[in-house]
Formats: C-alpha cells, sequence, structure tokens
C-alpha cells in the first residue's frame, strides 16, 4: 500500500499547454519518487465533449466534463489547473479559489492588469495554494544563471537583454480568432507578442535580476486587418505583432527587450544576457542546456566564454535525469514546475511565481502598452522582493 497522498487534479482545456501540464503530472511520480505527494489525473473539461474524451483516454483523465462550473464544484477535485485561452482564466480561477481549490493557471496572469488583481486577491482570501506557470525558470540551465547571480559573482549589474522572436504570423491572410489562433484576437488574449512572450521575458528578468522601474516601448501591428474565423467577418486587428522596450531595473542596470512574431526564420528563439562588473552570462532556448558564462578573474591566457552544459547530478534538478552529458528538453520544465509544487505542499511554502508574483510581470507588461500607446516613460509600481 503506497503512503502517498494524492493530488486530484481537474485540468480545464486540452491545447498545447493541456498537453504539457499533463506529461508534467505524469513523469513526476517517475522522476521524483521521495515527494510525498502524487498528481492524480481525474478530470479533463473541455467544451467539445469529443475532444475531451480522446485527450482523457490520450493522457489517462479517469473523467471528462464539458463545463468548467462542474468540474470546480466536484468534491473529488483538490487542483484545477486553467489552460485556457487568457479571457477565462480570471473567472475560472476565482470560482476555484471561491470552491476552495488550488489552482494553477497557464501565463499570462490574465489579459488585464485589473483582472490578475482579482483573482489575486480570491486566492488570498481562500487561502489556498497557487502558482503561474512561467515555466522557463526551471530549466536547469537557467536555474543556475539565478544561483550564479546570488552568489554575487557577477559582481554590479550594468545590463540585461531579452528577445523572444517567432515568424509564426507573417502570412496576411492567416486569420484571427477562434481554434487554434485565440493569441490573435485581442478581445481573448488581452495583447499580443507583450502578454505571450515577453511575460516569459520580464517573469525571467525580474526573478534574476529584481524590479523593473520603468519602461519605454514601442510597438507594431504590420498587419492591421484580418478575418476573424469566429464572425467571418474582416476585422480589426487588435494585438501587438512586435513590441520593443528598454526599460531601469530598480539595481540600476539597463534592460532592452524585443519580442516579435515578425523574425522571419525564427520559431522560438528566447534568449537572455546578463553584463556585470565581473562576469556575464548568457542562455538561448535553442541550446537549452547549456549556460555561458564569462569571467573576468580567469587567467587572462585562458578567459573567454566558458560553455556550460548543465547536466551534472550537482547542477539544479538533474540529479533527477539521466547520467552527466545526457540532456533534457522544453517539457522538463513543466515536469520541474509539477515537483515544486508538489513539495510546496509539503513544505507549506510558496510555489514560485505566485499569483501575487506573477502580478509584478502584469505591471509591467500594462506599463509597456500603456507606454507605447502614450509615446511616454512610465513607472511600473513594480515591487519584487
Ligand atoms: C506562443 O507561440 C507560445 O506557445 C507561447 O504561448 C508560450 O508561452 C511560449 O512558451 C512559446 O510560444
Amino acid at each position: 500500500m503506497s503512503n502517498k497522498k494524492e493530488l486530484r487534479i481537474g485540468l480545464i482545456g486540452c491545447g498545447f499547454m493541456g498537453r504539457t501540464h499533463s506529461n508534467g503530472y505524469r513523469r513526476v511520480p517517475n522522476f521524483f519518487p521521495a515527494l510525498q505527494y502524487t498528481p492524480v489525473l481525474q478530470a479533463v473539461c473541455a467544451r467539445n465533449e469529443a475532444k475531451a474524451r480522446a485527450f482523457a483516454d490520450q493522457w489517462g483523465y479517469a473523467s471528462v466534463e464539458t463545463d468548467w462550473k462542474k468540474l470546480i464544484a466536484r468534491d473529488d477535485i483538490d487542483a484545477v489547473d486553467i489552460c485556457t485561452p487568457n479571457d477565462t482564466h480570471a473567472e475560472i480561477a476565482i470560482a476555484a479559489a471561491e470552491a476552495g481549490k488550488m489552482v494553477l493557471c497557464e501565463k499570462p496572469l490574465a489579459r488585464t492588469l485589473a483582472e490578475s488583481q482579482e483573482m489575486v486577491d480570491a486566492v488570498e482570501k481562500a487561502g489556498v495554494a497557487n502558482t503561474v506557470w512561467y515555466n522557463y525558470r526551471r530549466i536547469p540551465a537557467v536555474t543556475l544563471a539565478k544561483k550564479i547571480i546570488e552568489s554575487g559573482k557577477l559582481g554590479q549589474i550594468y545590463h540585461y537583454r531579452a528577445n523572444f522572436l517567432q515568424d509564426w504570423t507573417i502570412n496576411a491572410n492567416l486569420p484571427q480568432g477562434g481554434e487554434g489562433l485565440w493569441r490573435m484576437d485581442a478581445s481573448v488574449a488581452g495583447s499580443g507578442v507583450t502578454g505571450d512572450l515577453l511575460a516569459h521575458c520580464i517573469d525571467t528578468a525580474m526573478w534574476l535580476n529584481g524590479s523593473i522601474k520603468d519602461v519605454s516601448a514601442v510597438t507594431e501591428t504590420f498587419v492591421k486587418e484580418r478575418m476573424h474565423q469566429l464572425t467571418g467577418k474582416v476585422e480589426k486587428v487588435g494585438i501587438d505583432d512586435a513590441c520593443v522596450f528598454h526599460c531601469h531595473f530598480e539595481n540600476g542596470s539597463l534592460g532592452l527587450f524585443e519580442s516579435t512574431r515578425y523574425a522571419r526564420g525564427h520559431k522560438a528563439l528566447y534568449t537572455f544576457e546578463i553584463n556585470g562588473a565581473n562576469a556575464s552570462i548568457r542562455w538561448d532556448l535553442h541550446d537549452l542546456n547549456r549556460l555561458e558564462f564569462f569571467d573576468n578573474s580567469d587567467e587572462s591566457t585562458l578567459r573567454g566564454w566558458r560553455s556550460i552544459h548543465v547536466t551534472d547530478g550537482e547542477q539544479p534538478y538533474m540529479d533527477k535525469w539521466w547520467v552527466p552529458g545526457l540532456g533534457i528538453g522544453y517539457e522538463h520544465s513543466f515536469i520541474h514546475q509539477v515537483a515544486d509544487f508538489l513539495q510546496s505542499l509539503e513544505t507549506g511554502g510558496p510555489c514560485k511565481p505566485t499569483f501575487k508574483e506573477a502580478l509584478e510581470t502584469q505591471k509591467v507588461c500594462e506599463a509597456v502598452l500603456e507606454s507605447a500607446s502614450s509615446k511616454s516613460w512610465k513607472d511600473t509600481g513594480v515591487n519584487v522582493c
């Protein structure tokens, strides 16, 4: 008889993120056997029943629902995982918290700062465990970057630079809205690349380098009108296709961020580089097991960028995987987030970023969009401890 405690998951939404999270729940017991809690795939919910059933069969969910309110009302669900489009995050999360369920929410927390604040208030009032899936923090090389920065090896930090580049919306005939394309409909997504891609960069940046104080941004919508899949009409495009901003961090460093869906040749190029007085770090999602590190205190004849292949058991998370030299992938960042969430239930601590912490990222996103529309610098009001 297993003495594990069950965490019964109710997953809402079975798109791309539903798959990444489900894979996380399934893999954790194999690779993190010491955890007290084990996820149980209790129910999956989608409006289309056939789709929900196919997903349940594929991933091993015990039951299906077609109405998220019914899923939340069930006594046999402990945690609600929100993988639906952004316009539903707030309503579902608030209802789940009011029902006393733990809430895991896909990023971005919501479409707007106001919605996000309501979600924070709801989980805090209910006192339920919560987390937002900013998965890139849990790629071992990125977690190692955090440790290196915390050790003080970089010295005073002067620059933080990040990119998130894609090219999937260049085709002007691509419609907006509806199945598979809700990210292009501002009323559903909230924004374009700012909430979808820069939110990742901002989350990582503030985790590694502290609060962003103020921002100056430019956005562009290259294709102004697109057919809307749901209305069948050609409609104005409301999302930002590209966004560039610079900023001041609280620690005095300068930040430079760029994101676009119009960088031909790039599918998901997420990179960051941090330059300190003594050392620099850089990372690239395309080579995610590698962290590059330059240390100015190295002997001058040997000095240069080190290429650290982050696969050793002493490096973050890697004792759970294979043997030194053998890498892991994108999906492992989600497995690590499930493991950290379960661990947080054991210790009673938070699983970062909580809704409250993810609210700070929303503040920056909102300031970026306001700055772009008003063509002026905006304070973010962020306070990351
Ligand atoms: C968009 O294409 C997307 O899937 C984002 O929604 C994810 O958050 C990002 O990690 C990869 O790109």
